[in-house]
């Protein structure tokens, strides 16, 4: 079953909207089986956005990152990880389309709100490199034939 990484980004907790973000994943009716509240080091921010090292904005991007938590988390669903992506909206929140996450809570590019994986071998390599085997939980969730024929 196909799995996603996310993260509510510093804006997002400081903002009060660790709730409202979770239940858009929630309610679409996607699984999560992975969730920590952490302070992120540097190296795990300059691991993570290891393929922008080179960028202009990485100093402030891995500064912005590790400035206050972060909520993490591990979504499941069959096509879960594009599906994300657009539930998230464009990257530069003021030309995401209303109805998105960024679209609808962000101004600015350095404030966006949460991240997601774009494609099956950054999300295995993302939920690798933000959680242990043993901090991911594969369940059944009893409304699933109620979201599946
Ligand atoms: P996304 O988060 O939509 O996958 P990305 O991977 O291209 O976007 O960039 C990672 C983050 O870096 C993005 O969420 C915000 C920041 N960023 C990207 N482009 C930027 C820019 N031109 N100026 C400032 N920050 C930028
Ligand atoms: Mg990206």
């Amino acid at each position: 079953m196909e799995r996603t990484f996310l993260a509510i980004k510093p804006d997002g907790v400081q903002r009060g909207l660790v709730g409202e973000i979770i239940r858009r994943f929630e309610t679409k009716g996607f699984t999560l089986v992975g969730l920590k509240f952490l302070k992120v080091s540097r190296e795990l921010a300059e691991q993570h956005y290891g393929v922008h090292r080179e960028r202009p904005f990485f100093g402030s991007l891995v500064e912005f990152i590790t400035s206050s938590p972060v909520v993490a988390l591990v979504w499941e669903g069959d096509g879960v990880i594009a599906s994300a992506r657009k539930i998230i909206g464009a990257t530069n929140p003021l030309t995401a389309e209303p109805g998105t996450i960024r679209g609808d809570f962000g101004l600015n590019i350095g404030r966006n709100l949460i991240h997601g994986s774009d494609a099956p071998e950054t999300a295995q390599q993302e939920i690798a490199l933000w959680f242990k085997d043993e901090e991911l939980v594969s369940w059944q969730p009893h409304l699933t034939p109620w979201l599946h024929e």
